[in-house]
């Protein structure tokens, strides 16, 4: 049997479903059940009849699914695939900033531990960030943690905010000469980047958006070439969805390690083992909740 096939009769004997995020390796990809990003992850997890989750993605992640669907296993086939910019605030930093910016709204992006996402007041992703800072009704805002994200929301928004220093370090390997000089090669090429990207390569795009907003933007524009400016296993998806069109990566550094530590021999493990699992405790679940409750009422 070909591990793939090992993967397929075990996940049936322990009714288990495999969901990989769109930054995940292309055989990851393709032995899953589901292929989305964070918040479309966790929504199915809370939908879905299994009760074991094999989680193919970074932890934070995996603790967002937990958030949503609390009487479901969730197993994170490796529990060291982490997210530097989720470990670039801790939540003792976020009570700090409230206490020191007191009437401010805490806006923190999905890329958060479930500790800091408890402190926060509103959860938003990449794909609505600019809409949930709009449709809160607090002027003042903290965004939480990534630095890029909240630059590009502050060019939309007139509301205050005091935004956290924290960067995707590998979105930040994506730098402006970079995609000037793919530009120069593929004059035609539409530049599509994600908000994480620094803030010099977001001025360069003719659209910036999430992963799943990238998705849908390249299924409805008529271009053919496209630079694209995230991490490489989104490009595994665009080719496989849209044969016909060209994409090239904007760096050959844009590659996230963490992303890349699960592998199939791994996820056939944790189907072997049951673990390991991520959950979220039940009295920092209750204040997680919260705030991305809010965010799906907006
Ligand atoms: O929410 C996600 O999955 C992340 C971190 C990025 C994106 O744009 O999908």
């Amino acid at each position: 049997m070909t591990i793939q096939e090992k993967i397929q009769k075990l996940k049936k004997e322990k009714n288990a479903i495999i969901l990989a995020h769109n930054y995940q390796l292309p055989e990851v990809q393709d032995i899953a059940d589901f292929v989305g990003d964070s918040l479309e992850l966790a929504r199915i997890s809370s939908q879905i009849k299994e009760k074991i989750i094999i989680f193919c993605g970074v932890h934070f992640m995996a603790e967002t699914a937990s958030i949503l669907a609390p009487d479901k296993k969730i197993l994170l086939p490796d529990i060291n695939a982490g997210c530097p910019l989720a470990n670039s605030i801790t939540p003792e930093d976020v009570i700090n900033l409230k206490k020191e910016y007191k009437d401010y709204a805490v806006v923190a992006y999905v890329n958060t531990s479930a500790e800091v996402k408890a402190e926060s007041d509103y959860i938003c992703t990449s794909a609505n960030a600019i809409s949930v800072v709009e449709k809160i009704p607090e002027e003042k805002i903290i965004f939480i943690p990534d630095r890029n994200l909240g630059y590009y929301v502050s060019k939309y928004t007139k509301k205050e905010m005091i935004i956290w220093n924290g960067f995707c370090p590998t979105h930040q390997r994506i730098l402006p000469q970079d995609i000037i000089n793919l530009k120069e090669r593929y004059k035609d090429a539409k530049i599509v980047v994600h908000p994480e990207c620094r803030r010099e390569v977001l001025e360069l795009a003719d659209k910036i958006a999430s992963t799943s907003g990238i998705i849908k933007f390249v299924k409805e524009d008529n271009s053919k070439t496209y630079i694209i400016g995230t991490e490489v296993g989104l490009l595994y998806r665009l080719r496989k969805e849209n044969p016909e069109k060209e994409f090239h990566l904007a760096s050959p550094l844009a590659v996230c390690p963490n992303m890349k530590k699960i592998t199939l021999e791994k996820i056939l493990w944790s189907l072997e083992d049951l673990k390991p699992e991520v959950k979220v405790p039940d009295d920092i679940r209750e204040k997680a909740l919260k705030p991305i409750e809010r965010m799906l009422k907006l």
